[in-house]
């Protein structure tokens, strides 16, 4: 290169960076002096997407290519092979995005035992059904559940059980779901037994608990509800009956934007009765709550 050619281009280099430095663009050349940094990416928990793609129900197998709900609830359990929380989805085969679908358990109740996000259509496209043989589901006192977008009907605890759509002993969502028409003696929806529940967006109705909680029943645990509508839940038993739509037995209860309308116990408390513990809040939202229609001990409005 030239004596003149080099200095050209020293000086055209030069000018370019008194403009760049005017123009108060930073200067990126020569990009190949810029050091690399590398920076580590945050450690993520990969969620295991398991999909069902049968609607039936039957013994677990894990060996005929076809996975049922039941299967689903097996695998997640597994955490050799799926470690970790899980999700269950349902697979576009099943159509149930145009066409509701039904699970009628046959085999008893569907047990969660591990940490799982069950993600239903929504309520009016699936239904899981205890079809008067057993209750539908059972969550873990170690489990971490989230159970969204279905319908839980059909379940029955029988003469003494508890928890007629879902006995919960551990941590558990529902959110937009329906429970509707199951029985039990206590909490004929739902028996929520020293756990942690939260009921979000969800509709409780006809269900029907003997004594204690047609709708939910919360035994010393945190039941948080929100943004739902208990209707039609009843306590029936003649000779003593408390709660139709909640009934609250220790722990604490809150009931936030709610609708309770036409739940009834024979004895006392149809929409809500608080025996003991207490109710964190009330906040009944578009619902009215007529004075007969609840009963709160000891704390009595
Ligand atoms: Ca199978
Ligand atoms: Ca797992």
């Amino acid at each position: 290169m030239t004596r003149k050619r080099k200095n050209f281009l020293a000086d055209l280099f030069k000018r370019k960076r008194a403009s760049r430095k005017r123009s108060g663009i930073k200067a990126n050349w020569p990009a190949e002096r810029r050091a690399l940094r590398i920076e580590p990416l945050e450690e993520r928990a990969m969620l295991a997407m398991i999909s069902v793609n049968s609607l039936a129900d039957g013994p677990v197998d894990l060996t005929d290519g076809v996975t049922t709900l039941r299967d689903a609830l097996a695998m997640a359990a597994d955490d050799t092979n799926y470690p970790g929380a899980d999700q269950i989805t349902f697979a576009a085969s099943l159509g149930l995005e145009t066409t509701p679908g039904r699970i009628t358990l046959g085999e008893g109740q569907l047990t969660i035992n591990s940490s799982v996000t069950l993600t239903g259509p929504g309520a009016d496209l699936l239904t899981v059904d205890g079809n008067q043989l057993s209750r539908v589901f059972s969550v873990n006192s170690d489990a971490t559940a989230t159970i969204r977008g279905l319908t839980i009907t059909g379940g029955n605890a029988g003469t003494y059980g508890d928890g007629g759509g879902v006995a919960n002993y551990g941590t558990l969502m529902m959110a937009h779901v329906a429970v509707s028409e199951n029985t039990a003696d206590y909490g004929g929806g739902v028996y929520n037994s020293s756990g942690t529940l939260s009921v979000v967006s969800a509709t409780f109705s006809g269900n029907v608990g003997d004594d204690y909680g047609g709708g939910i029943y919360n035994s010393g645990g945190t039941v948080s509800i929100l943004n739902s509508t208990l209707t039609g839940n009843t306590a029936v038993n003649s000779s003593s009956s408390y709660g139709g739509g909640v009934y609250n037995s220790y722990g604490t209860l809150t009931v936030s934007n709610c609708t309770l309308a036409s739940n009834t116990a024979k004895t006392s408390g149809g929409g809500i009765h608080v025996s003991s513990g207490s109710l964190a809040e009330r906040r009944w939202g578009v619902g009215r709550i007529r004075k007969r229609d609840w009963l709160l001990e000891p704390d009595r409005y």
